[in-house]
C-alpha cells in the first residue's frame, strides 16, 4: 500500500492503539486508547466485533501537540476486573471530586457488553476497577461530559458487535434486530452520573438525532444515522454529538442546545480511513482544537491492529465544523 507523506503520524508504534479519548487533565494531553492486540482467534471481520479481543488499557499522554508520546504502561488488566470476561473495547475518562475515572465496556460473564468503571489519583492509572458494572448499563463507547455545572452525563452505545439493536425493549433480547430502513434509526444513550461518577442518576435514555427539518434520521439513512462511537463538546455553549456512521465510515455531527438532545445533524468531520472500524474524540488544548482518530495505515489495513493519530479541527464562522480529510494536504 502507498502511504501518502502528508498523513498524520500513529502516536505511537511499539504498540496499536485505537478508540482515542482525548482530554487535558493537569495542562497535558492525555490519550486514553484501546490497546489492538495480535490474536489467534478471530481475525475476520463478520460484523461480531469478536476480532477486537483487547486486554488492558495503556495511557498516553503528551506535554503539549509537539511533545513525544509517552506510554505510560498498563493502566488497568482485564484480570482485575472482577465482573468481565474479554474485550475491553474503547474507553473515556473524566475528572471530578478530585479523581480520575476511567469508564470502559466489556463483555460480562454472560457475554453482554456493560460498562464499568475504575478509579485513580493519577491521570496516567493504575486504575483500580468497582467490582461490579454500573447497575443498569450495557452496549459500548461510553464517552463522558462533565458540564459547566458540574453535571455529568455519560453517552454510549454501539450496534452489531455492540449489542444496542438487542435492548430495544428496556431488556436483553438476544435474537432482536434493529429497525426497518423506514423507522427512525436507532439513537445512542445518555445517561446522567450520580454525584460519584459510579451510579446512573437516572434510566438511560435515548437520543433523538433529527434532519433541518426535525424529522429523525431513518434507519435506511447510513450517512447520517448512529452507528457507534459517541462524543460530545461544547463549543460556543452548544452541545457538538459527533459519531461513527460505521457502514460508511464517516464521522459525523449534529448540535444541540441540550446535553440530552435532540441533536440536529449537520455534517462529516471525518472522511473514510483506512480500515473499517472509525472512532474519534475532539478536545480543545491552549487555542486550538484537535481531532484525535485511529486508522489502519500503520498495520497495511489490518481492522484490529490500528493506530491513534490526530489532526487540528477547524470551526466556521457559523459553528461548522470544516470536513477533514485524513490523507489529504495539511
Ligand atoms: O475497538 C472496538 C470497537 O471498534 C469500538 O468499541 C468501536 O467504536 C470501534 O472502534
Amino acid at each position: 500500500m502507498v502511504k501518502n507523506s502528508k498523513q498524520d503520524k500513529p502516536l505511537v508504534t511499539h504498540i496499536f492503539t485505537a478508540d482515542p479519548s482525548a482530554h487535558v487533565f493537569e495542562g497535558k494531553l492525555y490519550i486514553y486508547p484501546s490497546h489492538d492486540i495480535e490474536h489467534t482467534g478471530k481475525t475476520i471481520d463478520d460484523g461480531s466485533g469478536d476480532q477486537y479481543a483487547m486486554e488492558d488499557y495503556h495511557i498516553l499522554s503528551m506535554d503539549d501537540e509537539n511533545a513525544p508520546c509517552v506510554d505510560n504502561g498498563e493502566a488497568l488488566h482485564l484480570r482485575d476486573v472482577p465482573w468481565a470476561s474479554k474485550q475491553l473495547w474503547a474507553p473515556d475518562a473524566a475528572y471530578k471530586n478530585n479523581t480520575y475515572y476511567l469508564f470502559f465496556p466489556a463483555r460480562d460473564k454472560d457475554g453482554i457488553f456493560r460498562i464499568g468503571v475504575a478509579t485513580s489519583l493519577n491521570p496516567a492509572g493504575p486504575f483500580k476497577a468497582e467490582e461490579n458494572y454500573i447497575p443498569g448499563s450495557f452496549s459500548i463507547d461510553p464517552a463522558v461530559l462533565v458540564d459547566d455545572d458540574s453535571r455529568a452525563y455519560v453517552y454510549f452505545g454501539g450496534l452489531w458487535g455492540g449489542q444496542l439493536e438487542k435492548w430495544q425493549t428496556g431488556e436483553f433480547q438476544p435474537d432482536a434486530d434493529g429497525p426497518a430502513p423506514t423507522e427512525p434509526a436507532l439513537g445512542p444513550r445518555v445517561a446522567e452520573l450520580s454525584d460519584d461518577m459510579l451510579t446512573f442518576k437516572s434510566e438511560p435514555k435515548e437520543i433523538s438525532i433529527v434532519d433541518e427539518n426535525g424529522h429523525p434520521i431513518l434507519a435506511s439513512d447510513e450517512d447520517r444515522r448512529y452507528f457507534e462511537g459517541p462524543w460530545v463538546h461544547k463549543y460556543n455553549g452548544l452541545y457538538y454529538l459527533s459519531y461513527s456512521t460505521g457502514t460508511t465510515h464517516k464521522i459525523v455531527y449534529a448540535v444541540s442546545e441540550n446535553p440530552q438532545g435532540p441533536f440536529v445533524f449537520k455534517g462529516t468531520i471525518l472522511t473514510p480511513v483506512i480500515g473499517w472500524t472509525t472512532h474519534h474524540s475532539i478536545v480543545q488544548f491552549k487555542d486550538k482544537w484537535y481531532l484525535f482518530y485511529h486508522d489502519c495505515s500503520l498495520s497495511d489495513g489490518v481492522d484490529h491492529k490500528r493506530s491513534v493519530k490526530f489532526t487540528e479541527l477547524k470551526y466556521n464562522e457559523d459553528g461548522t465544523i470544516q470536513t477533514i480529510d485524513p490523507y489529504g494536504d495539511k
